[in-house]
């Protein structure tokens, strides 16, 4: 039954001039990075700290929060063994195991990430990292790189530098290109007098963290994420769009588009091929905003699915690093990540799946063939070929996950 419900959505491919084995091959060697932060509310490993700050936040206590790194790896393998495709994992800084430890951000060294590198290692999966410049003492004023007080500002720098050599350290030991993401929250929730000189401060501080150490770029890659503005950080960010780009290109780094970061008519899916006109990559968070929350659990949306048609009708695989950035709280945790990185994963495979001739419609100015083939291909059979896409990768099909996650929340998550 199953196999033909797959062999005649096959035929509608077929007859569109979509090879769908060679879809499925080619998603499944397209890498998304699943994000460590769904499965704590971004609390960390710290053991400091009660959650996100700087303008972002978890909402929800539904029960079963993962703890320590035991679970959260624990929750993340769980949720690994249901979602299909090629994977990565990144982490936050605040991630690092300290043991007791009395060390703060601007001493830790991989050394403090040896179970997450042994975890990566076990599994052959690449690690990303990210800079934690919130959830901190010296972040509670609003500021970090572009901070007034050089004592914070240092502290800081310090910081990014030990979060590039660990990057190193997960590139060498990994052997898979480690992409680090600098979001700094920096800014004021009402309206400032001087604009100027904390994005310059915030450009000093950057250089002095980016010119500290020449890393080679097969170990590392560096971007900076650009925001538009938190919760309490409604009426200036210091890294605007304009700052975080203009300094990408005149550094050589890269840009991270953050999906839940622009106005909202504004699409990041537009953002790449422009981009791309001017830096080798770019870096994604992809995310879902709603109204004032950049967060939400990303849903197989009409935004998602152009964001990975991008991607994959321009031949950008190797250009675009696909991160993933968003966290719920109010459903169970692991389902909110199988849920999104399986969306994610799908609208890749959609964007392999799609019909070249909707292409040939546009060159020929045949807008009216390209509006009708467009609205075809949203019915086209999919489902069918995304069960044979997750049984061939050995995991659950669309209807079958769920109840493996009401069984890991009964047998585990509930005993937390
Ligand atoms: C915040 C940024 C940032 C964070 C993560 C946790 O608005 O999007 O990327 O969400 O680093
Ligand atoms: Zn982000």
């Amino acid at each position: 039954m199953d196999n033909k419900a797959f062999e005649m959505a096959k035929e509608w491919y077929d007859a569109h001039g979509v090879d769908v084995n060679a879809a499925m091959d080619a998603a499944a060697k397209t890498a998304i990075s699943m994000h460590c932060w769904q499965g704590d509310d971004v609390v960390g490993l710290e053991g400091v700290g009660g959650g996100a700050s700087g303008g972002i936040a978890t909402t929800g206590n539904y029960p079963g929060r993962a703890r320590n790194g035991d679970e959260l790896r624990a929750d993340i393998d769980k949720a690994i063994s249901l979602i299909p495709g090629g994977k990565k994992l990144s982490l936050h800084a605040s991630y690092a195991e300290l043991h007791g430890k009395k060390i703060d951000r601007d001493a830790y060294t991989a050394e403090d990430f040896s179970e997450w590198i042994d975890w990566a290692k076990d599994r052959k999966v690449g690690l990303d990292f990210n800079t934690t410049f919130f959830s901190h003492p010296y972040a509670e004023d609003g500021f970090t790189l572009s901070s007034p007080d050089k004592k914070i500002r240092d502290f800081w720098i310090e910081h990014g530098k030990r979060c590039r050599e660990i990057g190193e350290a997960f590139g060498k030991a990994l052997g898979q290109t480690c992409v680090i993401n600098h979001w700094m929250p920096d800014g004021y929730k009402d309206t400032p007098e001087d604009t100027v000189a904390p994005r310059a401060r915030m450009v000093e501080s950057l250089d002095a963290i980016f010119g500290a150490k020449e890393i080679s770029k097969d170990l590392v890659q560096d971007a900076v994420e650009s925001k538009l503005f938190g919760i309490g950080v409604e009426s200036y960010t210091v890294g605007s769009h304009e700052l975080m780009m203009g300094y990408a290109i005149t550094r050589g780094i890269l840009y991270t588009l953050d999906a839940g970061h622009f106005h909202p008519t504004e699409k990041i899916s537009d953002k790449i091929s422009a981009i791309l006109q001017f830096m080798p990559k770019v870096l994604l968070h992809v995310s879902r905003g709603v109204r004032w929350d950049s967060d939400h659990v990303i849903t197989l949306d009409d935004e998602l699915q152009a964001i990975m048609n991008q991607i994959v009708i321009n031949g950008y695989q190797d250009r675009v690093y696909i991160g993933l950035d968003y966290f719920d709280a109010s459903i169970n945790r692991v389902a909110a990540w199988v849920i999104g990185v399986r969306n994610a994963q799908k609208a890749l495979l959609r964007a392999y799946l799609r019909p070249a001739s909707i292409r040939q419609d546009e060159y020929a100015m045949d807008y009216t063939a390209r509006l009708a083939h467009q609205e075809a291909y949203k019915v086209a059979p999919f489902s069918a070929i995304w069960d044979e896409y997750c049984k061939r990768q050995g995991v659950p099909g669309e209807g079958e996950w769920l109840d493996c996650v009401r069984q890991y929340e009964k047998d585990v998550m509930s005993k937390r």
